[in-house]
């Protein structure tokens, strides 16, 4: 495990509560921290709460296909560990350059081509990779925190606009910088639309009329405003956002993780048609094999006999 202090990577970024998370060391674009408990006797406790960063904050933390590969292998990374239940999606920065925060401005628009995003800048038709041109990949990403079983929180300490916009949608909770949470959907702006989770998750969400508001007036919103809509859970004093966004995983954190995946999977189901429901019946296929009668199933099919149903009653 690695227990130094890491670096400071945002204003409100507190080192102390932080430990890099091994094995990302050639992270570029994102950061990867897992909270900690560090006692006064220099024993260092995990905590079930990890904390992804956008790490760009000279662009506002736009995302090119790098910053998404990294962003999934991270995200995947929360999911298969089992003593993480919350996912704090946030952006690094201000930027050194002027100072804007930023939680994500979607897809990197200087790498952007007719045939979708250049893997990085300079790369050309004739040098990229067949394989990884022309990615719209942060829907991979979208995927997958919509099915992980962890309550992802967006903690939108700037700007979120475009695909970073699209990115709080898809989160089961958000909260907000008071002072510097701002929310504006510019993809018609750039010729670009999330039509999936981004727009009519978000009309579920908070209704058709205002979810068109957003994508079709493209215009600034702040986290108050978000919070009268429905679209933010809380606005939040800029400089205690992250505690009080560790606050709400200390909460989760008390409650049954079994619990807290069935109900995650339920708010999705009827949203996301048979997707959702192949994602419930999994985990109710994986409960059901936790009982007698599933045990019954399996040891009459491995002795070569008929199975026995007698103690397995058709009504309670
Ligand atoms: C975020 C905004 C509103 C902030 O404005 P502000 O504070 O005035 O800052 P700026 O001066 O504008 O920006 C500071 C510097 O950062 C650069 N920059 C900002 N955003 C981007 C970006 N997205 N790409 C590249 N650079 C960015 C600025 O250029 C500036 O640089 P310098 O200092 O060098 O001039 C404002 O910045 C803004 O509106 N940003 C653009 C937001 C945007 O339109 N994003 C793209 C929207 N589309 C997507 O995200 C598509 C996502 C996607 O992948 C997808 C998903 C589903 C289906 C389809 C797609 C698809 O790709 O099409």
């Amino acid at each position: 495990m690695n227990n130094q202090l890491p670096a400071k990577v945002s204003d409100i970024f507190d080192p102390s509560r932080w430990r890099t998370v091994s094995g990302f060391d050639d992270f570029k674009d994102m950061t990867y921290h897992r909270q900690v408990d560090r006692s006064a006797d220099g024993t260092v406790k995990d905590l079930p709460t990890v904390r992804i960063a956008f790490n760009r904050p000279e662009v506002r933390n736009a995302f090119r296909p790098g910053t998404v590969d990294e962003l999934y292998r991270a995200m995947d990374h929360a999911r298969m560990t089992p003593d993480v239940a919350t996912v704090l999606l946030t952006g690094n920065g201000p930027s050194e350059k002027d100072g804007g925060h930023s939680f994500c401005s979607g897809g990197d628009q200087r790498i952007r081509g007719r045939d979708g995003y250049r893997y990085a800048e300079g790369d050309t038709q004739e040098t990229i990779d067949p394989a990884r041109a022309g990615r719209l990949h942060i829907l991979e990403v979208q995927r997958l925190m919509r099915t992980m079983p962890k309550v992802v929180i967006a903690v939108v300490n700037g700007w979120a606009a475009g695909g970073g916009h699209s990115l709080h949608v898809v989160s089961d909770l958000t909260i907000a910088s008071r002072e510097h949470g701002k929310f504006k959907q510019t993809d018609a702006t750039v010729g670009s639309f999330d039509a999936g989770y981004g727009s009519a998750l978000l009309a579920r969400q908070i209704g058709q009329k205002a979810a068109r508001e957003i994508f079709f007036l493209a215009r600034e919103y702040s986290a108050e405003d978000m919070v009268k809509m429905g679209a933010v859970n809380e606005a939040v004093d800029h400089a205690r956002l992250e505690e009080v966004a560790l606050e709400y995983a200390a909460d989760i954190a008390r409650q049954s993780p079994q619990a807290i995946r069935m109900l995650k999977f339920a708010f999705n189901l009827a949203d996301d048609g048979l997707a959702g429901q192949q994602v419930f019946a999994g985990e109710a296929t994986r409960l059901a094999y936790m009982t007698d009668e599933a045990v019954e199933g399996k040891e009459a099919f491995l002795q070569k006999r008929d199975p026995d149903w007698s103690n397995f009653p058709y009504y309670f």
